[in-house]
């Protein structure tokens, strides 16, 4: 067997998706998601021109050869657009190599370990009544876990509360919106929205919150030192992560459990987190930190530390990517929780999927491979619209982190 074709797919139902679909000699093919949410024609390019070419006539089974090829032989090694690129060709192979072998992936990774997959939904509004109002409706599709998200009193916009309730898009066309930020009006708010939450639904119920790279590691280590008593499930990306061992810090400081990751794209970002337990989830997913193969890696080198994994699943990662997610998050021993964030009906129409929800868990396709598809049709309905993410400015409008 032997790889005939590889093809790149973009296609926009309301938001840019970018799929690689890899077709053999037998007939069998594969896809990948190579999305990189506001830069997602520069993976298209990395892989039309750079990698695609190079596929042509090799063995669709070597999956950890491919890897190696594509990943040692770019020479220059790693980053977001790299990474995605290679992910998309490893989640590729690895769907042939299922479809083959007529087992869903994860039978390849070691089978079940359990027999659904937490997943965590996304309550946001502008003020905490909104917020409680969104919980409830989490609460009442059965979900176990919650992230919650609000308005910061003062500014126009903010991480994570956006137009929709049940889909989040950040990304927006043209060109990046810009948003003010106030670290201080952001401080005084995040408890009081615990404090409701926990106060009308209890304990039982996991609450997350994301910060989105927003503090210093001594202001992250003040805001888990007050939210101790709510007993957060995580904090998220308290604070940008290139400097691994700046997480000391709000170790020195809270005990509230810290996730951090979907940014990532290698081992080596998140090696020195792991190793020295500065965190307690790795966020990293399939299609930007080097697909099934590398992803696995991550999350083995996590269980030798007490880390779970909480992988990302925004709305800008396709339903081929959670496909593939889920196969992992189904088989690893350290699974911690698996992001949830629902895609629109358009995006489930291009692709279609054999995941489903039930009462607080994603169960994986039993189908042989991932259990997903692109409707090629469909999809060039949809053509490329420029759309970036937002920017972030203090007040003063020195740049920030968005
Ligand atoms: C967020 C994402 O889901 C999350 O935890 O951090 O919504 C993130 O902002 C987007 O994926 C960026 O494209
Ligand atoms: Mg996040």
């Amino acid at each position: 067997m032997k790889i005939t074709d590889a093809k790149v797919i973009v296609t926009s139902p309301g938001r840019n998706f970018v799929t690689l679909k890899i077709t053999t000699s037998d007939g069998v093919t594969g896809i990948g998601d190579a999305t990189l949410n506001g830069r997602e024609l520069a993976v298209a390019s990395y892989l039309r021109d750079h990698v695609c070419p190079l596929l042509i006539g090799r063995d669709p089974a070597r999956i950890e050869d491919t890897w190696q090829y594509l990943y040692r032989g770019a020479y220059w090694r790693r980053g977001p657009v790299t990474m995605t690129a290679i992910a998309a060709v490893d989640t590729a192979l690895w769907d042939i190599k299922g479809k083959v072998a007529g087992l869903p992936v994860y039978q390849l990774l070691g089978g079940r370990s359990r027999e659904g997959v937490t997943v965590y939904g996304h309550a946001n509004g502008e003020t905490i009544p909104e917020v409680l109002d969104e919980v409830a409706r989490y609460v009442d599709l059965g979900y176990r876990a919650v992230r919650v998200q609000c308005g910061v009193p003062g500014l126009d916009a903010t991480y994570g509360v956006g137009k929709d309730k049940m889909f989040y898009e950040p990304a927006e066309t043209s060109r990046p919106s810009e948003a003010t930020w106030s670290t201080e009006r952001y401080l005084r708010v995040v408890p009081e929205l615990f404090a409701a939450v926990r106060d009308r639904f209890g304990y039982d119920l996991h609450v997350l919150h994301d910060i989105h790279h927003r503090l210093t590691p001594i202001e992250a280590g003040r805001l888990g030192s007050t939210l101790e008593e709510y007993a957060p499930f995580w904090l998220e990306d308290p604070v940008p992560a290139e400097l691994q061992e700046g997480f000391r810090l709000i170790r020195q400081h809270t005990k509230a459990p810290i996730a951090v990751g979907e940014v990532f794209n290698s081992i080596w970002d998140c090696e020195q987190l792991i190793r020295e337990q500065l965190i307690d989830y790795i966020r990293a997913t399939v299609v930007h930190a080097g697909g099934i193969t590398h992803l696995r890696r991550i999350f083995d080198l996590a269980a030798l530390h007490h880390v779970r994994t909480g992988s990302h699943g925004a709305t800008d990662l396709s339903p081929v990517c959670m496909s593939a997610a889920l196969h992992l998050d189904i088989a690893v021993p350290n699974f911690g929780i698996q992001e949830y964030m629902r895609h629109t009906e358009a995006t489930d129409e291009v692709f279609p999927h054999g995941y489903h929800y039930a009462d607080g868990y994603l169960h994986p396709s039993e189908e042989p491979g991932l259990g997903v598809d692109i409707d090629e049709k469909l999809a060039a309905r949809y053509p490329y619209e420029p759309a970036y993410l937002p920017v972030n400015r203090l007040m003063d409008g020195s740049m920030h982190h968005w």
